[in-house]
């Protein structure tokens, strides 16, 4: 029989989620043209012209690299709407931009949907353009635009409720919005922050950086989301017997600002940082949500582009072949011939490997047949049966008889949907990931080990695979 899940386990949508692994975030609006940030509400529609928008543009860069989910910013706190709502005369229609027929939110729906990509909004729950904000009059506002964009634009795959300057909005706005999404979008995902911490699918982690914490839990206590100073290393890291499944969203941006800034064309990061941000998030049991900031003309600048295709280029290449696969594989306290050790090097996500329940730890041996290098090394847990194992290390044999830890990977905690180690080059023939201890039986799917692609010295990936 299965194992049996422990603790709080992911809801569908959480688990639909976790599979996208890359998130992009599109921060288009009135900032832009401002040339801000956080634009005070003040700045005139005229001001919004985009000469040569093209979303289908946008979904290209994203259709390269496989990134298959996107978040577009409807409305920031500046309150400029990126639609055509009928509940503000702050938006597109009133300017130039098309002699004011525009609608950005459709162009981009459009462009998902013909790219087979997941749309999804950004409806900013700060406003500093509306004088009403924080009364019952603005989430009487707020919750007209949400219903008009849950409504009109076909499938919205997550909403995100960022909480910057939102300590205004009650959990009863909350409440009621929450309410219209899972009336309008059963299936939306929700990014929750604060005052909508009880409606969260998914968690901020704490920083805009793109690291999660190491453990990273995807369990967590509600109210450390809801009351985030003080708690910002839970969410980093989760909390291990936390109440809820509220895995953490990465969200950081390709450029330093969220907004597009001409003057930040040389600070683009770089292929090696986007690794290292792939590495600590995705690589951390959490999703990565990268944003990238179209330019004036409507347009992801080239450099953007060009550090995607490459981005794409490492994970896939390093990826394609794990080199422990054909490999013997056997455990001290295997279950049963239907969750055999073998089940974790099949490269299917459907057949997992599982301790037998009178165990809560193991040790999983593999032999290489004979010698691999390899320097990237990864764990995936069956994440429908709740985080199981809370403790493991992998050592490994280059003579097939003593045995070395791998520094990088001993002391580890959690694994969740992915853990990846990066480490030196290590030469073996045999590995060992020693289960030291869990809160049940582990149940691991996939076992791993890749030689990471290389780059040419200027960073840039000759093509995109
Ligand atoms: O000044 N800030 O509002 C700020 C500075 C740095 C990092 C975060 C924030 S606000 C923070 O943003 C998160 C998304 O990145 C979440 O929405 C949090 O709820 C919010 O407090």
């Amino acid at each position: 029989t299965a194992p049996t899940p422990v603790g709080p386990v992911p809801n569908a949508r959480q688990i639909e989620w976790y599979h996208r692994e890359i998130i992009a975030f599109f921060h288009f609006g009135m900032n832009t043209f401002t040339g801000d940030n956080e634009g005070d509400g003040k700045a005139d529609p005229e001001q919004f012209n985009p000469a040569a928008l093209d979303c289908n543009q946008w979904t290209s860069v994203l259709k390269r690299a496989g990134i298959t989910s996107a978040i577009l910013v409807a409305k920031h706190a500046d309150g400029f709407c990126n639609w055509p709502t009928a509940h503000t005369n702050y938006s597109v229609k009133n300017s130039p931009w098309k002699d004011g027929k525009g609608d950005v939110v459709k162009e981009f729906t459009d462009a998902c949907k013909a790219a087979g990509i997941k749309a999804a909004i950004y409806l900013g729950p700060h406003d500093r353009h509306d004088s009403r904000y924080g009364t019952d009059d603005y989430a009487n506002y707020y919750a007209d635009q949400l219903s008009e964009l849950l409504r009109n634009y076909g499938p919205i795959w997550e909403i995100w409720w960022d909480g910057a300057g939102a300590d205004k909005l009650t959990t009863a706005y909350y409440t009621r919005w929450a309410d219209s999404v899972r009336a309008l979008q059963p299936n939306c995902v929700i990014f929750g922050t604060k005052n909508s911490y009880a409606f969260a699918d998914c968690r901020w982690v704490g920083n805009e950086s793109g690291i999660s914490g190491d453990p990273c839990w995807s369990t967590i206590n509600p109210s450390s989301i809801q009351e985030e100073t003080g708690h910002i290393t839970e969410l980093n890291e989760g909390e291990i017997n936390g109440t809820a499944y509220i895995p953490a969203e990465v969200d950081v941006s390709i450029r330093p600002s969220w907004f597009y800034h001409p003057e930040e064309d040389a600070r683009v990061k770089t292929v090696d940082e986007l690794w290292d941000i792939y590495l600590k998030s995705v690589g951390r049991n959490s999703v990565l949500l990268l944003n990238y900031p179209p330019n004036k003309e409507g347009l992801v600048s080239s450099i953007d582009a060009q550090r995607t295709d490459s981005l794409r280029y490492l994970i896939h290449g390093t990826f394609k072949t794990n080199l422990a696969s054909g490999a013997r594989i056997k455990t001290l306290h295997p279950r049963g011939s239907n969750y055999k050790p073998s089940n974790m090097l099949d490269n299917n996500e459907s057949s997992y490997y599982a301790t037998s329940d009178a165990y809560t730890t193991d040790t999983i041996e593999v032999d290489l047949g004979s010698k691999k290098t390899f320097d990237v090394l990864m764990l995936q847990e069956v994440i429908e049966l709740g985080h199981r194992t809370t403790g493991w290390s992998v050592d490994y044999s280059a003579n097939g008889k003593s045995w070395t830890p791998i520094p990088e990977a001993t002391g580890k905690q959690s694994i969740g949907y992915k853990w990846i180690v990066k480490c030196k080059p290590v030469t073996a023939t045999k590995l060992r990931l020693r289960i030291t201890s869990g809160k049940a039986g582990a149940a691991i799917h996939t076992f791993g080990i890749y030689k990471q692609q290389s780059i040419r010295p200027d960073g840039i990936a000759k093509a995109a695979i």
